[in-house]
């Protein structure tokens, strides 16, 4: 409890130079999963209610040439949710004191270094952000903060936190359990036990629906939708409940998806996946557009347990970039994103630590390369690095996986 105190503190200065700040606007900046997207949603509702007027831009990650346009600005209230705790450093160097910048993430989290950029990442007040507060718990207790009266946002909270799975034997906790119990109270969730763990049903006008199923719906408003107006529909679904256009909408992503997996996947049946040493790889270019690069990891995952993968080599497929961010218009990236992934066979000699996992090797090969490194776990990874640098890639992982072995 006494965790979230100071972190609720921290909040509270926080929000004592917001209001001090001239300038009633705020931009919001915040991911385009469910937990994301719920932030984006609580943020939204619980600004508005104190008289901003709130600016959302939702962004697949916080790339660096996204930040330096928007550090160009001055005078600005800047929130980030849902990503940006561990890079606060590289904002503070970005902000040097010329905007108000708050971050609302729950992931690994670094000190700001400029005393205007708040970094309330619960990470840093010793929470557990892959276990008891989710971003938008965190945008919740922010919000609370604010004002009590957004205390009736507590639904949006539980939907984000199921969205991100964290369960600890089948419940959620702490915190965001919490937020959970409260919705309950307020009649707006129901949890129900089930043989392990509990179940937490959103009770809306028009019925009631499964939170993990929303949290769903929403990913692939974010993810699939995420160039077409997909997270602003997710953001309008949180706060005003599902309606026939969003179901439409995710009817049509769901289609375009299925459509674009399905040949893909014919492509690699026919011979378009390259084999190394310990990689077999491929690339699906500008095939998976309009969708978001989030797709890329989905068909990663989709690969590994079909008949013609190599049980033994690691899964990596790459996606190009889109020069595009919507909101900012044209951003010059060119760069390719490699998600990676491994089949079960290989998913067991990592775990049992006779195979290297893909946070020790994908980071270095790309740093190697001047690439950027973003969510890096053992058994799913994903780094960007130039257009082009594709074969190096896979080259400098050969490398240091044939040096380990060698070792
Ligand atoms: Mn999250």
């Amino acid at each position: 409890m006494k965790m979230v105190k100071s972190l609720q503190e921290a909040m509270k200065k926080a929000i004592k130079e917001m209001v001090e700040w001239p300038g009633k606007s705020v931009q919001v900046f915040h991911h385009n999963d469910a937990d994301g997207l719920s932030s984006g949603a609580i943020l939204t509702r619980a600004l508005e209610r104190e008289g901003y007027g709130v600016h959302r831009f939702c962004l697949e990650k916080p790339y660096p040439e996204v930040l330096r346009k928007v550090f160009e600005q001055k005078g600005a209230i800047l929130v980030f949710a849902d990503f940006a705790g561990r890079i606060a450093p590289l904002i503070s160097r970005l902000n040097q004191g010329r905007n108000l910048t708050l971050i609302l993430d729950h992931h690994a989290a670094e000190a700001a270094t400029d005393p205007r950029v708040h970094n309330l990442d619960p990470e840093l007040f010793g929470l557990k952000g892959d276990r008891d507060i989710a971003a938008a718990t965190t945008c919740f207790l922010f919000a609370k903060t604010l004002n009590p009266d957004n205390q009736d946002l507590a639904h949006i909270a539980a939907v984000g936190a199921v969205g991100d799975k964290f369960f600890v034997k089948g419940r959620l906790v702490s915190e965001n359990r919490e937020a959970a119990l409260e919705a309950a109270r307020q009649g707006r969730v129901e949890v129900r036990e089930h043989g392990e763990g509990e179940f937490y049903f959103l009770k809306s006008p028009g019925g009631e629906v499964r939170c993990d199923d929303l949290g769903v719906y929403l990913d692939v408003l974010g993810g699939a939708g995420y160039y077409q107006g997909g997270p602003e529909m997710g953001v309008r679904v949180l706060l005003d409940g599902v309606s026939k256009e969003s179901d439409r909408m995710v009817a049509a992503l769901q289609a375009t998806k299925e459509k674009a997996f399905d040949r893909e996947m014919a492509r690699l049946q026919g011979g378009a996946l390259q084999r190394t040493g310990h990689i077999q790889w491929f690339h699906v270019e500008e095939r998976f557009s309009p969708m978001g690069v989030k797709m890329i990891g989905l068909f990663c995952e989709a690969v590994r347990s079909r008949d013609f993968i190599d049980p033994g080599k690691y899964i990596a497929g790459f996606q190009t970039v889109p020069n595009e961010i919507p909101g900012f218009g044209r951003i010059e990236f060119n760069q390719v994103k490699i998600s990676m992934r491994v089949p079960s066979l290989l998913e067991r000699e990592i775990r049992e630590e006779r195979a290297m996992g893909l946070n020790v090797f994908l980071p270095e090969a790309t740093s190697r390369l001047g690439g950027f490194s973003d969510a890096c776990h053992r058994l799913t990874a994903a780094t960007t690095v130039a257009i082009g640098k594709e074969e190096d890639l896979v080259r400098e992982m050969e490398e240091i996986l044939d040096q380990w072995q060698g070792s």
